[in-house]
This record gives C-alpha cells, structure tokens and sequence, in this order.
C-alpha cells in the first residue's frame, strides 16, 4: 500500500515551512530580489510563462519538487507517454497524447500501435473537411454546407466549443458554427430557428452514442431535417463522432460516414480526436492540425524538461501548495482575450471533472483536499463583476493571467488598454495598497481628516495575492493547441500527487440514474418510487403545473 501523501517527508517539510512562510509578503520578495522576474520566468516557443508573483521562495519549490518526486511523479510521466492502464477504475489507457503524437513515433495500446489507426482517422478527417469548405460534399439538394451543427455534451462539445470561438478568426468566410448541448429544447430550437436544412451538416459527437441529451437533441434535428427534404437527406447532412459504430448505425448514420475514436481518449480530453470536426471544418484542417503541433510542443516539454524548467510541472505545485498548505481551495483563469472567453469553461470540466474526486488509488477515503474550485472568464469584464472578492475578500483566489501581446483586432488604443489593465491586476493583486498609502491618497484628494480617517481601511488592499500570467504572442492554432496541453497536463500532475484517478467520472452517474427513474414520474407512467419528501413534493407540483 502507498503510504500516504501526509505521511511523506516532503509533505511535513512543507507544513513547517508554510507555518512560518505564510506571513511572508510578496512585496518584500521583490524589493528583496530584482532579479525575481527573471529568476521565475519559463518560455517554451512565443508562450511565456512568469510565476513570480505567487508566495514562494526557493525553499518552497525545492520541497514541492521533492514532493513530486516522493510521489512518483516522473514515472507516473512515462506510464501515461508510454500507454500504460493509469485509468485504472475503467482499465484503460489515457491517450489523449497519442492524438497529437506529432513525431508519428509507436504508442501502444493494448500491446497495440495506436498510430496508425489515428492517422487514418486524421487523413479521413481532413479529406472531409476539405470537401465540405470547397462545396465537394453538398447537401441533398446539392447547395454547399455552409451550416455546421454540432450535438454532443461535456467532453463531445465543451472543447469545439471553446476552440472554434478561440479560432473564429481563422474561420472560412462563408461558414457558421453552432452548438446544441443542452437537453432543453430550447438549444435544440433557437439552432434550427436560424439554420437552413439544404445547407446544414449536423455532426453528431458522442463516444458512447448512448447520452440522453445527444441522441435526443439529435433525433429531434433529425426529424426536423427529414421533414423538411425527406429521409434520403440524412445521408449529406449526418455524420458521426463515435466508439460506437453499433449505436451509430442503429441511429441511421451510415458508417462511411462515421469518424472513430478509441476508448483510450477520455471525453474531456477528445477535441485532438475526429471530435474535433467542427473546429477541422470551420477552421481548416491545417490549422486544426496547427493545433496539434502545438499540443505536440508542449507534450514534450512537459515529458522531457526537469521539474524546475517545467512549466506544467511548477503551475500544479503551485496549486498543490495553494490548495493543500494555505487551504485555499479555488482558483480563477481569466483570459484577457475575447477569443478565449470560453476557455474558463472548458477547463472547469477538465480540472473539475478530472479531479474532483475523494477516494485514493488504494481505494482508501482521502483526507486532504484534492480539486479545487475553478472558474473566470475573459477580462476585463470580470474585473466589473467578481474581481471586488478577488481583490478585497477574506480569502486570496490565485489568479492565472493570459494575455496575447498581439491582437487579432488591433484597433485603436483597445489593446494598450486591454494589455495595461490585466498587468495592473497582476501587480495591484501582489502589491496592494496600505491602510497608510490609502491615506495619503485620500488626503491628497482633498478629503478632511475624518473622512480619510473613516474611509482608508475600505480603500487599503491586503495585497499578497498570487497570480501566473501567461503571455502569447498572438492567440494562433498552435498556441491554442499548447495552452490547452499545458492545463491538461497540470492537472496530471495534480491528480499524480493527490494520487487519485484524473481519468474517471464516476461522480456524474449517479444524477444520471436518478434522472431516469423521475422521467416516467414526470409524465405519468410511474408511480410509487421512494425519494425523498422534498423530492416528491417538487415532483408533483411540477406536474401540476404543466397540466
Ligand atoms: C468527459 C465525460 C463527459 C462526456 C459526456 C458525453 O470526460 O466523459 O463529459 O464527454 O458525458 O459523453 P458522450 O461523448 O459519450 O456522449
């Protein structure tokens, strides 16, 4: 049996440094240091990565790289790169990596090569979303598909969601991107209310092709497609994104026009995969495949570099030290970049669902913390919204920054403005302002003695608030492709550490159960099922309603 994180050197080392380090300032590790940028700044092709504005010293770091190395972490590496079963609650291998193996070197699965059956699927991909975008593969009245639809949820949606609307710059001018997740018919109807069904190619995205909500939503689109221009029309306007080619076919899709994936890519990490369609479509497969190389750079980064010049490596001992030492259990990604506006979202799912989880890899309860709280969204909207909390509440909420240096609308003064604010964040969250800095502003402004006595306590900024901040040149495919692979590979790291299965979801299954047994309830086809008094209550007030 592993011994326990708790239990480890590393780990009571940190708990003692903590106790006396937590009353450090960052302020003074600056005045202290000069040289402290440059000493905590990583690079890897125009991403650069300046961590110096977190609350450590070399100490911290040497314990937390210590900690990792206790906990197996360079091995853990190499099991994941080399195809080993670490999705060990499901028995499989975690190869998402294999997706965007860019140097076409054997992986193996299952004894194996994964390889070429990826290519396969890649060249497919490409060659579809070629014809598409040059109008070769028409709709069934012959138009040109213009439309693109994709039905999937969580891992079969979050992704291309995320990256068509980082990429929408690189979109062909002709196309449009839409996305129905949701159950509720209204994602379903306010799509179909805008689309054309002779111009409209609907992408079914489902590993299993066994989700509620995907094989609803697209059985209704279906229907809506074939009331239009008659059965034969599902052929030119259908196509598959599945393990399943059974469910596929049984759903109507003919299998050539199926794209496979393999249950070793986990859904939150599938937008490498055929998943990956509508981004290939709308965007061009050489960008999508930009992307990959992307990815590629920053999975040999990350697989080769030591600890101490690895940037996915040293964002998750950050976090650990945040999360596990100060207790601070959430943290926020904000991207100063309009284009990344869904990036929040889409990394909640793959931290979150990855490692939000409370059992070991022993099956023991665990008895720390493991996955924090992430949320955001694009700055500087945010600082309107919550970032009074992040400056001004009880608790600190460790901040990653990202900002492209070039933007893809530089107009006017937008982006000095965009740029200015974001690095005033990062220093005002480190720096903060005294009660007695406070003060002499107020003064300064011309306020009475009672009125800077009443008010600088409310103006003063603790400061000491840890922030990374990420800086790219452009927000281009291949950067996309690594910012991604970097926060996939944080949360590895994380869940190595805590020792727990990042690649399982079991959490969202119980819901999923229960849905099923309210749903012949709701619509009177069953009685008599035991929930509890709230439950029911609810249950039969809704009904009543719906009458
Ligand atoms: C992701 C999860 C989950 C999954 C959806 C959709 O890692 O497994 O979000 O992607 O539940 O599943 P299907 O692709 O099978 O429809």
């Amino acid at each position: 049996m592993k011994k326990n994180l708790l239990k480890t050197k590393a780990w009571k080392k940190l708990t003692d440094h903590y106790k006396h380090f937590k009353k450090i300032e960052m302020r003074d590790l600056f005045d202290a240091d000069p040289k402290r940028a440059d000493k905590y700044t990583l690079k890897l092709d125009n991403l650069m990565f300046d961590y110096s504005k977190n609350r450590f010293n070399d100490h911290t770091l040497k314990l937390l790289f210590r900690l990792a190395r206790d906990c197996g972490l360079e091995e853990k590496i190499k099991a994941m790169f080399r195809g080993d079963k670490i999705n060990f609650t499901e028995n499989r291998s975690v190869l998402h990596i294999a997706l965007r193996n860019r140097s076409n070197k054997p992986i193996y699965a299952d004894g194996k090569d994964v390889m070429p059956a990826i290519n396969a699927v890649l060249a497919k991909m490409r060659q579809f979303a070629e014809d598409v975008r040059l109008g070769k593969f028409k709709g069934h009245t012959g138009k040109k598909l213009t439309s693109i639809v994709n039905i999937g949820i969580g891992g079969s949606d979050l992704g291309p969601v995320m990256a068509t609307e980082a990429l929408r710059k690189y979109w062909a001018k002709d196309m449009n991107c839409y996305f129905i997740s949701n159950i509720d018919g209204t994602a379903c109807a306010e799509v179909l209310n805008k689309v054309n069904p002779e111009t409209t190619l609907f992408i079914v995205s489902s590993k299993t092709f066994t989700t509620i909500e995907t094989l609803t939503n697209a059985r209704t689109c279906r229907k809506w497609l074939v009331d239009a221009l008659g059965e034969p029309a599902v052929a030119k306007h259908f196509i598959a994104i599945s393990t399943n080619q059974k469910e596929v076919e049984k759903f109507g899709i003919n299998p050539e026009n199926m794209f496979e994936f393999w249950d070793f890519v986990g859904g939150r990490y599938s937008m490498w995969s055929a998943i990956g369609m509508s981004i290939a479509i709308v965007a061009g497969p050489d960008n999508f495949e930009k992307m990959l190389d992307g990815a590629f750079a920053m999975d040999k980064h990350f697989a080769t570099s030591d600890f101490e010049h690895n940037i996915p490596v040293i964002m998750a001992l950050l976090g650990i030290w945040y999360n596990n030492f100060f207790g601070v259990k959430r943290y926020a990604v904000i991207p100063y970049d309009q284009y990344l506006q869904y990036f929040p979202a889409y990394l909640q799912q793959l931290d979150m669902e990855s490692n939000g989880k409370s059992v070991d890899r022993e099956g023991n309860f665990i008895n720390y913390s493991t996955g924090p709280v992430l949320f955001g969204g694009a700055g500087t909207n945010v600082q309107h919204s919550f970032f009074q909390l992040i400056h001004q509440g009880t608790d600190f909420v460790p901040c990653d920054f990202i900002i492209p240096a070039i933007s893809h609308n530089e107009i006017g003064d937008h982006h000095e403005i965009l740029v200015a604010n974001v690095l005033a964040q990062g220093e005002a969250l480190m720096r903060g302002k005294t009660e007695k800095e406070a003060a002499a502003e107020l003064a300064k402004a011309g306020k009475s003695k009672d009125e800077v006595k009443a008010l600088k306590r409310y103006k003063s900024f603790s400061g000491n608030r840890p922030s990374n901040t990420f800086v790219v040149k452009k927000v281009d495919p291949y950067t996309l492709g690594e910012l991604v692979a970097m926060y996939e590979h944080k949360v590895f790291v994380q869940g190595v550490i805590w020792n727990i299965n990042s690649y399982d979801q079991m959490g969202v299954e119980l819901g999923k159960q229960l849905a099923l047994n309210i749903l012949p309830e709701l619509s009177g086809n069953a009685t008599g099922i035991r929930h509890d008094c709230s439950t029911s209550k609810l249950i039969e007030a809704i009904k009543k309603m719906r009458k």
